[in-house]
């Protein structure tokens, strides 16, 4: 069987393959990316974000386990804003997910971000619709909401969950400035804490204030560690769900990003490699300036094009 026929089959490590394949940008992941239009546009897409610390991963592994038990499966992409460049996988995430190690019925995937500000990778929504293909009824994307990432899984989740949680100080301010626009459902994590109902007030408060040009968001209380509040963070998600127009798909929309995000992977790698002569020299004039940074930018295009095999970063 070809790695596109076993991932339409469901099989986990061709997923696994598949998603190496579309990072990597490989001949493959243009077969894959083309052959799998058919089967995408059926998983409900859920993102989390919220500021580190607030309790996500925890409460994505509470989440998890109920979707399991109503018999859906799940795949989860974890954002690593902490390395950029290497994707490394994100040791706590793992260990707080090691009870769905052994679930055929669970997938996990750690995706390097695009920057220091936690953006996501451009091959997350790539990654997203092959899970899909491969039959996950569930696709959990978890980000760091730091910067742009919280405005783009916005774009790629059918719903936005964004978590906060009591004493994180400026971070409750934040999100009651920004994030509160993209959120479908609030969840005050930490129910545990004395200071929750003070948040959670607190947020109440300012969706009043804003009442009129926003739409009414529910604002759940959880505590993930004991599991307190996951049904009704289940429930709430469901209803949003309910909502939502089915997930559109584009087969020429899924190949233009491989190509972009393989572009702008190649031009990265290719300047700050720092061995090629031309892109050397164009460095040099653009530091002394001879050179605009217009015709850098087009002397380095040209440089860039001389095809060179992809490096593997995994
Ligand atoms: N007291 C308490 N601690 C929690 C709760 N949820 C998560 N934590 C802890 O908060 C820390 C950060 O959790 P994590 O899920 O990694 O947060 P993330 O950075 O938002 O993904 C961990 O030590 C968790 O055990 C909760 O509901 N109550
Ligand atoms: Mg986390």
């Amino acid at each position: 069987m070809t790695l596109l026929a076993e991932l339409l089959d469901g099989d986990r490590r061709a997923l696994a393959r598949a998603i190496s394949a579309v990072e990597d940008g490989t001949e493959q992941a243009s077969v894959i990316l083309a052959g799998i239009h058919h089967r995408v546009g059926r998983a409900a897409v859920v993102g989390f974000t919220g500021p580190p610390g607030a309790g996500k991963s925890t409460l994505i592994g509470g989440y998890v386990s109920a979707l399991r038990q109503s018999g859906r499966t799940v795949a989860v992409i974890a954002v690593d804003p902490s390395s950029p460049l290497t994707g490394g996988a994100i040791l706590g995430d793992r260990v707080r997910m090691l009870a769905h190690a052994e679930d055929d019925g669970v997938f996990i995937r750690s995706l390097a971000a695009r920057g220091h500000l936690g953006g996501l990778s451009a091959t997350a929504p790539l990654v997203i619709d092959l899970m899909d293909a491969a039959g996950f009824d569930v696709v959990i994307i978890e980000t760091v909401g730091a910067g742009q990432s919280e405005v783009e899984i916005a774009e790629l989740a059918a719903v936005t969950v964004v978590v906060c949680a009591p004493g994180l100080g400026d971070d409750v301010q934040a999100i009651k400035a920004g994030i509160l626009e993209i959120a479908d459902v609030l969840v005050v994590n930490k129910g545990d804490s004395p200071e929750a109902a003070v948040t959670r007030a607190q947020l109440f408060a300012s969706q009043h204030l804003r009442s009129g040009e926003h739409r009414a968001v529910p604002i759940l209380t959880a505590t993930a560690t004991t599991g307190q509040g996951i049904a009704e963070l289940v429930a709430a998600i469901d209803a949003k769900l309910g909502e939502q127009p089915p997930r559109k798909t584009d087969s020429a929309q899924r190949i233009r990003r491989m190509l972009a995000a393989q572009a702008a992977r190649l031009v990265r790698d290719s300047v700050l490699a720092g061995t090629d002569p031309t892109i050397e020299a164009i460095c040099q004039d653009l530091q002394n300036g001879r050179l605009a940074i217009a015709q850098a930018l087009a002397r380095l295009f040209a440089a860039c094009a001389q095809p060179k095999p992809p490096e593997k970063t995994d």
